[in-house]
């Protein structure tokens, strides 16, 4: 996609059941929520997150914890296959040393969409993030350093892995609004999974 930013289609083909399965658990203990930008606007991306770090956004700000503010629990652990698949699509792609702590669950319905940005809140912009797409397809903007810089536009589908880092990894990205579909294993939405090491 750029420098050392990679698209690899159907990297979760023959896991994406088990996934969704290890999702499900989840999202039953740290559930789904529409969180509020610093700014006062609801995302219309519903979040959640599991793995020793969580990100979140209120009136305070952009930051990770490691409490779900809704429980005043610990976010769910990572599942062991979410962290096996980021760290060997990260290995595939020349970052062996990637160990996420953080997997951050974003689920758009049709008409979701996430606004282009940087993705700026973690310690060490040496460590790649690692993102995984199931369900519904949907457009992928990305951009370069400058939020004018020109965007390519990218199809993201079900099973599909990004992975960015080193020249890239502060390059601005969105996501258009997702069109509306029909796809059996999550429901009719798209499911968004980013790993990252938050510290
Ligand atoms: C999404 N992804 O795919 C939104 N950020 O729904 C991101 O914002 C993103 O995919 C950093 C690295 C990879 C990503
Ligand atoms: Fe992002």
């Amino acid at each position: 996609m750029a420098e050392q930013a990679f698209l690899l289609k159907g990297f979760l083909q023959g896991n994406d059941a088990a996934l969704i399965t290890a999702l499900k658990d989840i999202t039953t203990q740290s559930v789904f929520r529409h969180m509020i930008t610093p700014g006062g606007y609801e995302m219309s991306v519903a979040m959640t997150n599991c793995g020793a770090r969580g990100w979140v956004t209120d009136r305070r700000g952009y930051r990770y914890d490691a409490l779900d503010p809704l429980s005043n629990a610990s976010w769910p652990a990572m599942p062991a296959l979410f962290k096996q698949l980021a760290e060997a699509a990260a290995r595939q792609t020349g970052f062996p040393h990637f160990t996420p702590d953080a997997c951050l669950i974003n689920r758009y319905a049709p008409g979701a969409k996430l606004s282009l940005h940087q993705d700026r809140d973690e310690q060490d912009f040496s460590q790649p993030i690692v993102s995984f797409s199931l369900g519904l397809p949907a457009t992928f903007d990305f951009g370069g350093l400058d939020r004018k810089s020109p965007v390519t536009p990218w199809l993201l589908e079900h099973g599909d892995v990004v992975v960015w880092g080193g020249e890239s990894r502060l390059f601005y990205h969105g996501i258009r609004p997702l069109k509306k579909g029909s796809h059996s294993l999550p429901g009719n939405c798209r499911i968004n999974l980013p790993f990252r090491r938050a510290y």
